[in-house]
């Protein structure tokens, strides 16, 4: 949700002994690495001292030139998927790089394999995503200008070394002096006495600051406002009286897990998979495919998440700006603290650290950024025969990949979970401290949040979350996308009991005939086909995208926001696959004017019929915060599923052997 990267500090071990010993221990203990070779491991330290050697040789490194971006470039999809082990590769990676005081972009690929700089680009009249250096600047920069402490002071505040500064993103409204120019708006908090400073905003104080020249170019001030006193913390000593916590529940695997890791491929109860961290979508799975019967068939090449936004719904002066593109213009990817087993991730778990660079092009690593386990998974399934009374019942296991970022005030988690009946699901995890108001008097709320305290109310806002999922159903080629509409039939002749209901099927042919939104009606979901491969039952085999909650967009279709956030106008868009188009936004969000991605892409109208298609599903929550939600949310999940229809010829978990002993008769 938000914009504040103050906490984004990077993970350091001096931060404690105790961090760092367990650190040692459990890269210690864990055991699955990645192995040198294939064309999509994780770009490595080495890679990225690489790249800035090649662009320090070009003359493309200087004072005042930074690096936003450090990635993996990508190989071919076709070249991937025609990858054999062992086969020389070449390994790339991809610099966005930030020139400060002209304000220019360029893209650079760089060959590490070879040292060789393979392509620089200008990139015209965009901006990259703020960087970690940025988010300290703007504090400096604010807590530098007269005028700003000026404000300060008229609100009785002297000690500013306790005032917060946030950097949000400037958006864009054609506001005077921002063309061209590089606009961060700083929100302040006041946090003395206080670990947490989101129950204290510094209500209605806005800088306006101009990134290239380091000055605040305007201050708004809309009147002095109390600062709450109360504090929101949330240790175990703020908290108060603390319940006796539950008794031991232990997680054993006296065997270990049973997934295996083999040149950075997982796999696990017949699923097969590779995963990356990337510092702007986070955790990115690939060629994901399922054994079914000695075969391994693919399911989907690619899933991340393309794009976020936050928006809120206060319309003042301080607040209508307020609409975080947490991935593409603050690079949620590389937002992420070392996990921690027994909490935020279950004792069993096995952690993957996540490289990254830093703006300066030095790469660091964050520990235990991707936790993997196996989890107990309820019930799979069960049958007792009524005369026997034997009791068929099947205990499921799940596997979970999963990643937690920290983006200012909020956390986002993402779990692929694999489920043993072929379903993978995405779930998503909503956490964190929710962006406060300060208030007049006491009780004094306007219409646009609700109170979590006497002198705090939160701001309705909505979360989006856009993921690109790059199907293969049985392979790339001869793809395409069926809506699938239940309807009641009225009643009549062939309905005499009024009773029918069937499922329509639509063929969704071209790019703009998949611009589709749910429909409870006609509990509407959509599923990827290959024709060329039939199932038992002779029907194309299939793959069917699940939604969950979802949420429509309340900001109006013309405001700033939703132009720049056009993935929001569907719930559904498909598009034939093109390896340029990742993100649903648009590449470059930064004080972008809007029009780009999705729907610049599908204005050519492209079909999307027996091809390789990529589908986009948008994601909504609304959230009208509650006081139970205050000071820490508890988590809030949401979430899609892509579930197989017809691709098994019957139940896949049919073969997962019984683990228990049978019910005596008569109990
Ligand atoms: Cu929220």
């Amino acid at each position: 949700m938000t914009h504040n990267l103050l906490h984004r500090q990077r993970w350091r071990p001096e931060r404690g002994w105790l961090a760092l010993i367990v650190v040692v221990i459990c890269l210690a203990c864990s055991t699955p690495t990645y192995a040198a070779g294939h064309p999509l491991e994780p770009i490595t330290k080495e890679e990225v001292a690489t790249a800035m050697k090649v662009l320090q040789a070009n003359g493309k490194v200087g004072a005042d030139i930074r690096f936003p971006v450090i990635a993996l470039q990508e190989p071919s999809k076709a070249d991937v998927l025609a990858y054999k082990a062992g086969t020389p590769i070449q390994r790339e990676a991809f610099i966005v790089v930030y020139e400060r005081a002209t304000n220019d972009t360029f893209e650079a690929v760089v060959d590490c394999t070879h040292s060789v700089l393979v392509s620089w680009k200008k990139i015209p009249g965009v901006q990259p995503p703020l960087t970690e250096e940025e988010v300290k600047l703007t504090q400096e920069i604010v807590h530098a200008d007269p005028q700003w402490q000026a404000a300060i002071r008229k609100r009785g505040i002297t000690d500013f070394e306790h005032i917060q500064v946030d950097p949000w993103s400037a958006g864009y409204y054609h506001l005077q002096g921002e063309d061209g120019v590089r606009v961060v708006r700083a929100v302040s908090y006041y946090n003395a006495g206080s670990v947490n400073p989101y129950a204290r905003p510094i209500e209605g104080l806005i800088a306006y600051l101009n990134m290239n020249t380091g000055k605040v170019f305007k201050l708004v001030d809309t009147g002095v406002v109390p600062v709450p006193k109360t504090t929101a913390d949330f240790d175990d000593r703020s908290v108060g009286p603390l319940r006796t916590p539950p008794r031991p529940l232990q997680i054993a695997q006296p065997q270990g897990p049973s997934y295996e890791i083999h040149d950075g491929e997982v796999s696990w109860q017949k699923w097969h998979f590779r995963f990356a961290m990337h510092p702007r979508e986070g955790l990115i799975l690939y060629t994901v495919g399922y054994e079914d019967r000695g075969k391994l068939r693919p399911i989907m090449y690619r899933a991340g998440l393309s794009e976020m936004v936050v928006p809120y719904a206060d319309p003042g002066p301080a607040w209508f700006f307020r609409n975080a593109f947490d991935e593409g213009e603050y690079g949620i990817g590389h937002m992420s603290y070392p996990e921690e087993a027994d909490t935020d991730a279950p004792a069993n778990a096995h952690f993957f650290d996540a490289v990254f660079a830093d703006e300066r092009g030095a790469p660091f690593e964050i520990p235990r950024a991707v936790a993997l386990y196996e989890r107990d998974g309820g019930l799979l399934w069960k049958h007792v025969d009524e005369k026997t009374e034997i009791n068929q019942s099947r205990r499921a296991r799940e596997l979970v990949l999963a990643w937690i970022a920290t983006v200012g005030n909020y956390e986002y988690g993402f779990n692929w979970i694999f489920h043993q009946d072929g379903t993978l699901e995405m779930d998503v995890l909503l956490t964190g401290v929710m962006e406060p108001k300060a208030l007049p008097a006491a009780g004094q709320h306007d219409a646009y949040g609700h109170l979590v305290t006497p002198d705090i109310e939160a701001v309705h806002h909505q979360h989006f979350f856009n993921f690109r999922l790059d199907l293969d159903v049985d392979g790339p080629a001869d793809n395409g996308v069926v809506e699938m509409n239940t309807v009641a039939l009225p009643p009549g002749k062939d309905n005499p009991y009024d009773n029918a209901f069937i499922a329509k099927e639509l063929v969704l042919r071209t790019e703009q005939e998949a611009e589709r939104n749910l429909n409870l009606e006609t509990a509407r979901v959509w599923k990827v086909i290959n024709r060329s491969v039939k199932n038992a039952v002779g029907a194309p085999v299939g793959y069917t995208l699940v939604p969950g909650d979802n949420a429509i967009p309340y900001a109006g279709p013309n405001s700033s926001m939703r132009k720049r956030a056009g993935f929001l106008n569907a719930q559904l868009w498909v598009t034939p696959y093109d390896a340029n188009e990742l993100y649903a936004a648009g590449d470059y969000i930064t004080q972008s004017a809007g029009g780009d991605g999705l729907v610049r892409w599908v204005k050519a109208n492209r079909s999307i019929d027996g091809k390789d298609v990529v589908l986009w599903y948008t994601l909504g929550v609304t959230h009208l915060p509650r006081p139970e939600d205050w000071p820490v949310m508890p988590v809030i999940h949401t979430g899609f599923k892509l579930v197989p229809t017809g691709f098994f010829d019957r139940n896949p978990a049919l073969d997962m052997p019984s683990m228990t002993v049978k019910r005596a008769a008569g109990n």
